[in-house]
């Protein structure tokens, strides 16, 4: 048999011993379990954060050896998406073995395969870390979420070709997108302090006859007073200005007594 055939004779045999795990034909010993470790323990939206997958006890002696695996790792894509090539094996097997990460765009899920090729040889005892992948975080989120990623598929061959290994648990890993909710500081409005000289409608600084006649003009729709001078023009302060206002002013001009605080600074 040359050697080509009898990898693929070894491929197609090792699928076909995942495939039974996952039916779970073989009674399964939960002896193996994945680990998960993220760069960062939580981040914002339109963040990055790396996941590395690794298996957790693989250094037990009762496992004889890993011969074949695959792991699938299912996205929530509705708050992560997964960023482009950054799926990669951190796992070295020996010579010849197939060890991939991709990421399946249709099924949302990033696959991990190892596969021995080789006959007695199998995944060194030192391959704690598996893969890695990046996600980011849609930037449309706009609350605190937890965005979980499941492991759906965990199949694993050992090397002794009849006892198989399969972590029937569904582990998790969880990421928190933390949105963060910083109190917008309080806009402090400047306070418009208005001040103007009671009486003085053509705002001269002082008040005169004329100021009377401006208020006249202003009554009568010949000039129309703008800014501060309505404040000014309205001479006995109440809220408008009428032929009143300039009868105040005229007073005031000719030394009679008003009630309203006309030639004083007003401060509103
Ligand atoms: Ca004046
Ligand atoms: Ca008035």
């Amino acid at each position: 048999m040359s050697i080509k055939i009898k990898k693929i004779f070894m491929f197609v045999a090792v699928i076909f011993i995942l495939t039974l795990a996952q039916l779970h034909i073989f009674t399964a010993a939960e002896e193996l379990e994945l680990g998960w470790s993220l760069s960062k323990g939580d981040i914002k939206p339109g963040e990055e954060v790396e996941v590395t997958v690794s298996l957790k006890n693989y250094s037990a002696t009762s496992i004889l050896g890993i011969m074949g695996m695959q792991i699938d790792v299912l996205l929530d894509t509705d708050l992560v998406q997964y960023v482009a090539s950054s799926a990669k094996t951190t796992a070295t097997g020996n010579s010849g073995d197939m060890i991939s990460a991709t990421y399946n765009v249709t099924k949302k899920k990033v696959i991990f395969i190892y596969i021995s090729m080789n006959d007695n040889l199998s995944l060194p005892r030192g391959n704690t870390k598996l893969f890695s992948f990046k996600v980011k975080a849609l930037s449309t989120i706009t609350k605190n979420t937890v965005s979980s990623f499941i492991c759906t598929q965990f199949a694993v061959t050992d090397a002794s070709g009849d006892r198989k290994i399969t972590v029937t648990n569904n582990p998790s890993v969880n990421i928190l997108v933390d949105v963060v909710t910083t109190a917008q500081p309080t806009k402090v409005q400047p306070t418009t302090v208005l001040q103007f000289l009671l009486g003085d409608s053509d705002q001269d600084g002082k008040v005169t006859v004329k100021d009377a006649t401006i208020v006249q003009k202003h009554v009568a729709k010949i000039i129309t007073l703008k800014g501060i001078a309505p404040k000014a023009a309205d001479a006995d302060q109440d809220g408008k200005i009428s032929v009143k206002d300039a009868t105040a002013i005229q007073k005031y001009v000719a030394k009679i007594k008003v009630k309203f605080p006309i030639g004083q600074i007003i401060t509103e």
